[in-house]
C-alpha cells in the first residue's frame, strides 16, 4: 500500500482478563460471573464444585507470565495493548465498600511492565464478566444497586491508575446483553424485554456515570464505549428489506447513540412502545447520560444478510443469527468473512458520530496445525488480518479519524463463545489443547513475523486483497 499509517496510530492486540489470565482464586479474586461459564458465552451455567473443571481456570496462565508475553508484545513491534480489568479481583463480591488490595497491585505490576516497554495501556473495565454475587443476589444488572457499585468500582481504578493509564472503555461489546443477557449483565436468560432494556438502562448509566469518574479523576484521559460491530446488509433492493436492515442495524448504533449525544433515539421510544417497556428513568439518569464517551471503539469480525421477504440461512443459530450473503466465504466457525465491511462500518460510525474510532477487536478464529518442523505457517491469518487492515488504511484516507487497530487476540487464548483452546487467534502459540493438556509454552508462528513488518513499515507493507 503507497499509503502510510499516521505516526500516532496505535497498533497492538486485545485480550480480556477471564480468557488469559487464569489464577480465578489468587489473591483474594472472588469468583465472576465467567467461571460459572465453562462452556463459553453462549453455553449452560453451573454451580462450582471444588476440583471441577473450567479452561479458564488457569487460561493462558498470564497472570504468572506476563513478563514473557509483555516482551513478545513489544518484539511485535506494539505501541499499544488492549486488556481488561477483572472486576472480581478488585471488589471479589462486587457491592463491598473496600478494594481488595492484593487485586489492585497485580495491575500495577502490569502497567509497571508495559511502561518498561513504552507500550500504552488501553484497558476495558468490564469485559463479559462480573463478580459473581451480584448476579446472585442482585440478578445482576437488573437491579440499580450496580450503578453505584460500578462507579464505586471505575472510581478506585481510576484513582489508582490514572496518572498511568490514558485510554479507558467502559463496558465490552455492551450490545451483547440482547444476545445473551447472562455474559452482557449478569442477569438471569429468561429475563422479559423489560427487564433486558432496564438492566440495559443501568448499564448505560453506569457507563455514562464512569465515563464522569474518568474526567474527574483523570482528566487528561479518554475514555470511550465498546460495541459490538457487526453490520446487517438488505439481502435485496427491495425497500422492505432496506428498511429491515436499518432497523435491525439501530439494536446495536443506539448504544453508541445514547453513550454518544446523551439521550435516547427517538426510534427506540417507538419500539419500547411497541414491545410493551416502560423504562423508569430518573430525572438523575438523564442528566448522568449527559457525560458522554470521547471516542468509539468497536470489535468487528463478520456481517450478515437480513431481509423481510425471504428466510435467510442463518450461520450459527447459537451466535448472533447471521444471514449468509452469497458473495463471502466463513470462516471455520461459521462467521462470515468481510474485510470491506470494515471500511464500511468505519465510514458509517465516524459520518453518524464525528468522534475518533477505535478498532479494539478483529481477527481470525482458526485450527493452527503445527508442521514437521514444529511450526506454524497461518498464511489464512496474515490474509484475514492484510485484507482488514488495508480496509481500515482506506479507510484513513477517507478521511475517517481512526485512532488505532488491535486485533483480537495476539496471544492464543480461551475463546469466549466457545470456550475453546483450538479456535486460536493468536501470533504467538500457546501449547495447549481444550482438554488442558499441554506445557503452556509460547511459539512465534509466520504471522508473528508478518505484523511485526506491517508495524514496523506503518501499513505500507500491506497488500491489495485478492478479488
Ligand atoms: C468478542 C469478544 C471477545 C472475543 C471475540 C472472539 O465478541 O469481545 O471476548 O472472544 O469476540 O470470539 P470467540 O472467542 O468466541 O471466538
Amino acid at each position: 500500500m503507497s499509503f502510510r499509517f499516521p505516526n500516532e496510530f496505535l497498533w497492538g492486540g486485545a485480550t480480556a482478563a477471564n480468557q488469559i489470565e487464569g489464577a480465578y482464586r489468587a489473591d483474594c479474586k472472588g469468583l465472576s460471573t465467567s467461571d460459572v461459564q465453562p462452556f463459553g458465552s453462549f453455553g449452560e451455567l453451573i454451580g462450582r464444585q471444588e476440583g471441577d473443571f473450567n479452561i479458564k481456570d488457569t487460561a493462558i496462565d498470564f497472570y504468572h507470565r506476563y513478563p514473557e508475553d509483555i516482551a513478545l508484545f513489544k518484539e511485535l513491534g506494539f505501541t499499544c495493548f488492549r486488556l481488561s480489568i477483572a472486576w472480581s479481583r478488585i471488589f471479589p463480591k462486587g457491592d463491598e465498600l473496600l478494594p481488595n488490595e492484593l487485586g489492585l497491585a497485580y495491575y500495577d505490576n502490569i502497567f509497571d511492565e508495559l511502561e518498561k516497554y513504552d507500550i500504552i495501556p488501553v484497558v476495558t473495565l468490564s469485559h463479559y464478566e462480573m463478580p459473581l454475587h451480584l448476579a446472585d443476589q442482585y440478578k445482576g444488572w437488573r437491579s440499580r444497586s450496580l450503578i453505584e457499585f460500578f462507579e464505586r468500582y471505575a472510581r478506585v481504578v481510576f484513582t489508582r491508575y490514572g496518572h498511568r493509564v490514558k485510554h479507558w472503555l467502559t463496558f465490552n461489546e455492551i450490545n451483547i446483553t440482547l444476545h445473551e443477557p447472562f455474559t452482557g449483565s449478569g442477569v438471569p436468560r429468561d429475563s422479559t424485554p423489560q427487564q433486558l432494556y432496564q438492566a440495559i438502562h443501568h448499564q448505560l448509566v453506569a457507563s455514562a456515570k464512569a465515563v464522569k469518574a474518568c474526567h474527574d479523576l483523570s482528566p487528561d484521559s479518554k475514555i470511550g464505549n465498546m460495541m459490538l460491530g457487526a453490520i446487517q446488509y438488505p439481502l435485496t433492493s427491495h425497500p422492505d428489506d432496506i428498511f429491515e436492515a436499518m432497523q435491525q442495524n439501530r439494536e446495536w448504533l443506539f448504544f453508541g447513540d445514547v453513550q454518544s449525544r446523551g439521550y435516547y433515539p427517538s426510534y427506540m421510544m417507538r419500539k419500547f412502545k411497541q414491545l410493551g417497556v416502560t423504562l423508569e428513568i430518573s430525572a438523575e439518569d438523564s442528566e448522568s447520560l449527559k457525560e458522554t464517551i470521547d471516542f468509539i471503539s468497536f470489535s468487528y469480525y463478520m456481517t450478515g444478510c437480513v431481509s423481510s421477504h425471504k428466510k435467510t440461512h442463518i450461520l450459527d443459530e447459537k451466535m448472533l443469527k447471521m444471514g449468509s450473503n452469497p458473495y463471502l466465504k466463513t470462516t471455520e466457525w461459521g462467521w462470515q468473512i468481510d474485510p470491506k465491511g470494515l471500511r464500511i462500518v468505519l465510514n458509517l460510525l465516524y459520518e453518524r458520530y464525528q468522534k475518533p474510532l477505535f478498532v479494539v477487536e478483529n481477527g481470525l478464529g482458526a485450527v493452527d496445525i503445527l508442521n514437521g518442523n514444529g511450526e506454524i505457517e497461518d498464511d489464512y491469518r496474515i490474509d484475514y488480518l492484510n485484507d482488514h487492515l488495508y480496509q481500515v488504511g482506506e479507510a484513513l484516507q477517507d478521511g475517517v479519524e481512526v485512532m488505532g487497530y488491535t486485533c483480537w487476540g495476539p496471544i492464543d487464548l480461551v475463546s469466549a463463545s466457545t470456550a475453546q483452546m483450538s479456535k486460536r487467534y493468536g501470533f504467538i502459540y500457546v501449547d495447549r489443547d481444550d482438554k488442558g493438556l499441554g506445557s503452556l509454552n509460547r511459539k512465534r508462528k509466520k504471522s508473528f513475523y508478518w505484523y511485526q513488518g506491517i508495524i514496523e513499515s506503518k501499513g505500507e507493507l500491506l497488500t491489495a486483497p485478492s478479488e
